[in-house]
């Protein structure tokens, strides 16, 4: 599972990405990123606490998910930046979900900007780069189809039918607002998928800061925030630098519920809508990440692709079935282990076993 931070040079993605990842990267007041950090960030969860006493694995894995931080997106109207911008955004179209980043807070170490902050004309400046980059893309796409179907080219049975797709997408797109209006049918969303659009991706609105999240900030834009959330980052490197027992009376003090890491990464698992699931033994505890939705084989492919491949059934019981059975004997001898077949919607916090011939 893939998510990029994306935000304007200096809106402080870099002392996000920091707040969640394990290793910290030097964050340089002023001088512009021009490489891209990557880090897998442990998903924390109190239920694989439970799990490891329970099984005393020689292993223990947590769910990951892989963090990107790449550079700002350039803000000048030069054509060097311009092309900058085209760049980042193309690489950036990869990833599964990501967290917006604005500048919530007063700085004057970057030349070009004010110093005071202004998410709120931040966020609209991105907005228009993303939705221009969807719209830049669709256009294009519809424009060579359009065209291969008038030449009645060897593709042009399968271009017409991806063409009727891409024109349901195109009205919302051209009058400024976002792809992701537009339901689309499991089959249409896969002839879709390669577009990678934006405006149909999964995103989290941070605002880095002591202020909070402004009033409404986020709603009625192209893209549809699904979880908005304000991180204030120097409390947050207080908090860290702090020993671990003292770190509940600031939190109180500050009003701080969850550690900024953990904050974060529960907005992306809601906001895409992730789940977990756990394999369990005295060799490995581990979590998986899955959507919601997957089903059996998915979740088995995610282990292993020979497990999806030789899938027969999947044994499987839920957390909270197990902690409460006591063990995965009782669990067994209360009858609670189910088999299921390939098609079963595995739940957040199921116990899956996969059984396959491979
Ligand atoms: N006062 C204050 N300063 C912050 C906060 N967050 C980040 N900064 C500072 O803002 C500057 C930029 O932060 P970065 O995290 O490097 O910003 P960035 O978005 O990664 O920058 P680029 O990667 O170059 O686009 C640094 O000097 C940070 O120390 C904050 O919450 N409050
Ligand atoms: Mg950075």
């Amino acid at each position: 599972m893939q998510i990029a931070l994306l935000g304007l040079a200096g809106a402080g993605k870099t002392t996000v990405f920091n707040a969640v990842a394990d290793t910290p990267v030097a964050v340089v007041p002023g001088a512009l990123q021009t490489e891209t950090h990557v880090q897998v960030v442990k998903v924390r969860d109190p239920r694989m606490e439970r799990l490891r006493e329970m099984f005393d694995p020689k292993k223990f894995t947590l769910a990951g998910l892989e963090i990107h931080d790449p550079p700002g997106v350039p803000p000048g109207d030069e054509a060097g930046d311009r092309e900058k911008r085209t760049r980042l955004l193309g690489a950036l179209r990869e990833a599964d979900g990501y967290v917006l980043v604005l500048r919530g807070f007063a700085t004057d170490a970057y030349a070009y900007d004010r110093a005071l902050p202004d998410p709120r004309a931040d966020l609209d400046r991105l907005m228009v780069e993303l939705h221009m980059s969807d719209l830049a893309v669709a256009q294009a796409r519809a424009e060579k189809l359009r065209d291969n179907v008038k030449k009645r080219a060897k593709s042009a049975e399968q271009d017409e039918r991806e063409l009727v797709v891409l024109e349901k997408l195109l009205p919302p797109l051209e009058e400024g607002r976002g792809a992701h209006e537009i339901a689309l049918t499991p089959d249409e969303e896969k002839r879709m998928r390669g577009f990678q659009f934006f405006t149909r991706k999964p995103f989290v609105l941070l605002v880095n800061g002591p202020g909070g999240v402004p009033e409404g900030l986020g709603r009625g834009l192209p893209v549809p925030f699904h979880e908005r959330l304000a991180l204030d980052a120097t409390l947050d490197a207080e908090l860290r630098a702090m020993a671990p027992e003292d770190r509940p009376a600031f939190m109180a003090e500050f009003g701080i519920e969850e550690p900024a890491a953990d904050k974060v990464v529960h907005a992306i698992y809601r906001a895409v809508g992730l789940r977990s699931f756990f394999t369990v033994g005295e060799d490995e505890v581990r979590a998986w990440t899955i959507r919601a939705g997957d089903d059996a084989v998915t979740a088995a492919g995610k282990i292993h692709t020979d497990l999806a491949k030789g899938f027969v059934r999947a044994e499987v019981c839920h957390y909270e079935e197990l902690t409460a059975a006591g063990g995965m004997k009782e669990t067994k001898a209360k009858g609670l282990l189910r088999l299921e077949p390939k098609d079963y919607v595995v739940k957040d916090g199921d116990i899956v076993h996969i059984r396959s011939t491979v």
